[in-house]
Parts: structure tokens; sequence; C-alpha cells
């Protein structure tokens, strides 16, 4: 045990604890302790390449109950009590191991939760289909710039669910996730020209169905993120990007189709495209300065052809590996850092329209960040 006062010289290895409100239909998960030395701020996103944020590592439990998950919210209390900023969790990632995600053969990002953490939910008509014993796994990027050491701290994470027999059932409406130029278990970031310039990635669906909402996640000179139909050549759907004078990200925008409407019809084995367009005013190629990347929430036309895990597949075993590594040093591994395993996280959420060093925003689909942008740059 540890002194009251004192830093403990081994301080007891975070675990992860599940406990269910079946009456509030909700579950608690609460991790930790972690203990956080105060960091300088980050003045760019390349000062996360210098390991100045904190990974923890992964942390897993299982899903208890049958249902719905629709929405979250976190709490963090140091070891007196003490209730911290929510900004000191950089972010949050959700990974459901028992489920893949529906372009790429990676585990699916159940949701994500950006610095601006506070409560998200969607409408009880909606929900992720969730069965017990599905095998989640979680973590955080730590940045304490509080000017004080945190202690002990602990993360509390409130999931809501909806019941089995509610009657309608909710519809079932899954994260997406579409890359720009994602490698999975790899890079998926890519340089940014001077000027203007896009970069497009070319995919169809397995399963035909109803996207809900998108959000996007850019860099700084990022300027949008579009879905078009490569048939037809028709631009769908768009996120933009805010910027300020010089270019810098301030806050990605979101689109809701509405919950209860149609939203934006997908068919089956169609062929459609996202693209990023950036606008770099620097004058300088930006090496490896850009993501770009839509997410949401869709609801498929039949559950049962969403694609399955293939355990043996080379990418998906990339990505499982790649999210064994987080956190394993105590600065991050080049190979993993940038994400491309289709990871979500955001570094100031969008669609609060906040920024701390302006290198980057999300505006994620209706649970937040359900699998967006990256692992680990921040
Ligand atoms: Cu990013």
């Amino acid at each position: 045990m540890s002194l009251a006062s004192g830093v403990d010289e081994n301080p007891p290895p975070p675990t992860v604890s599940v406990s269910v409100d079946s009456s509030r239909h909700e579950l608690t998960v609460t991790s930790g302790p972690f203990d956080l030395p105060n960091m300088p701020p980050m003045e760019d996103h390349g000062m996360m390449d210098l390991g100045v944020s904190h990974d923890t590592r992964l942390q897993r439990f299982e899903w208890p109950v049958d249902g719905w998950f629709r929405g979250f919210r976190v709490e963090l209390v140091d070891g007196k009590g003490r209730v911290v900023p929510p900004h000191v969790m950089h972010h949050m990632v959700m990974v459901n191991f028992s489920r893949r995600q529906l372009l790429y053969s990676a585990a699916e990002r159940l949701m994500g939760t950006g610095t601006e953490t506070e409560e998200v939910s969607v409408p009880k008509t909606i929900g992720v289909p969730m069965k017990p014993g599905m095998k989640l796994g979680m973590y955080v990027a730590w940045h304490n710039d509080t000017g004080q050491d945190l202690e002990g701290v602990q993360l509390k994470l409130t999931m809501l669910w909806t019941a089995k027999n509610q009657n309608p059932p909710p519809a079932n409406a899954l994260p997406i996730y579409m890359d720009v130029n994602l490698t999975i278990g790899g890079q998926n970031t890519f340089d940014v020209p001077p000027g203007k310039s896009t970069k497009a990635h070319e995919f169809t669906l397995p399963v035909g169905g109803r996207l809900l909402g998108v959000g996007g996640h850019m860099h700084d000179y990022g300027a949008r993120v579009w879905l078009e139909d490569v048939t037809s050549g028709k631009l769908l759907t768009q996120v933009v990007a805010k910027r300020d004078d010089a270019g810098k990200l301030l806050k990605v925008s979101r689109k809701l189709f509405g919950v209860s409407g149609e939203g934006l019809r997908l068919k089956a084995n169609r062929r459609y495209r996202v693209v990023s367009e950036y606008d770099n005013p620097t004058g300088e190629m930006k090496p490896k300065g850009a993501m770009a990347s839509m997410v949401g929430l869709f609801v498929p036309d039949d559950m049962r052809r969403w694609p399955q895990i293939n355990p043996n597949d080379p990418s998906y075993r990339r990505d499982l590996a790649s999210l064994e590594l987080r956190g394993a040093g105590s600065t991050s591994i080049p190979a993993s850092h940038h994400g491309g395993t289709a990871d979500a996280h955001s570094s100031r959420e969008g669609a609060d329209g906040n920024t701390s060093h302006g290198a980057e925003a999300s505006s994620e689909g209706a649970l937040r960040a359900p699998p967006s942008g990256h692992d680990s740059h921040e």
C-alpha cells in the first residue's frame, strides 16, 4: 500500500472491472489506477511522436448483457477522490474483438471519445447490437497538462444499453469507418503537398443499408471529406473543415440524416469513393501530416450479411498485433503509432468546436467516435 502522500515506487498495475445496473440499464466500467505525471502542453501534432502522451495498454473485459449499446459518459477521479478534468483523457477507444468492421478486416471500434468528454447517446430507436460475452478492450491516451502530477486516477465509464425486450426493438446501427488512406495495422497518414490536393479510396459494401449520420477526422490544412458514387459521379455527402486564417483545423462539421428517417441509402456491391481535400497554404510539403476519414452509424438491411471475422486473415492479424503493442513502452512504437488500425480517437472533438493544439479535429458519428481516425498519435 502506498502512503497517502508520496509517489508510489511500484504502483499496482491498472485493472478493469465491470458492474451492471439492470434497473437503470447502465454498465459501469472502472479502470485504473493510473499515475499521470504532468506533461508540457502539446503545441503540434508532431509532439505526439515524441511520446508526449501516455498510452495505456489494452484493458480487456466482456460485455455482460443482451441488448443494444446506445451511449456513454465518462468521469475521472484521482486517488483522493477529487474530480479530474475530463480533457486529461486525451482519447479513449473501445475495441470490439467479437465483430469485424464493415469495410476493413479489422476489429470493430465500438466507440471513442475525445477530450471534450461528456455524455453522448443516441435515441432508443437505434443502437449497436451486443451479446453477452462479446470481447471488448479499451485503451486510453492520457495527456495531463493540469500543472500537477495526478496519482491513482480512476476512469469510470458508464455505458447505456437498451434491453432485449424493448418493443419495438431498436434498429441495428453499427459504426462505419471510411478512411481515404488506410493500411490496417499500419499507417494511415499521408503527405500534404503545397496547395490543393486530394486523396481517395474506393470500396464496395457487402450489405446495403442506411447511413444515419456522418462525421469526419482531418488534420491541419484539411478542407473536406466527401463520399461519392463512383459510377454516377454524384456527391452523396460531405463533412467540411472549419479552419483559422492560417489553414489550421478548428473543427469538422457533421451531418445527421435523421435517425427515424430513411437516412442516406447505400447499396451492396456498388462502387463508392471516399475523398479528402487538403489545401496547404504554407508553400511547404508536410510529410505524413494528414489523415482523413469519414465515420458514421450504418443500419444494414440484413445483419446476417455483416462480414465475419477471419482470424487467419493477415490484415486482421496485423490489426490485433498493433493493438497488443499499444502502451508497451514509455514512448510510442513508430510502427503502430499513427494508427492505421482504423482506430477511433480524436484530439478535440469537432462537434464541440474546440481545439487545444489545433493539429487535428474530428466530428464523429452519433456515438461520437465510432471507428474513426487512428491509434495513438495523441
Ligand atoms: Cu489523426
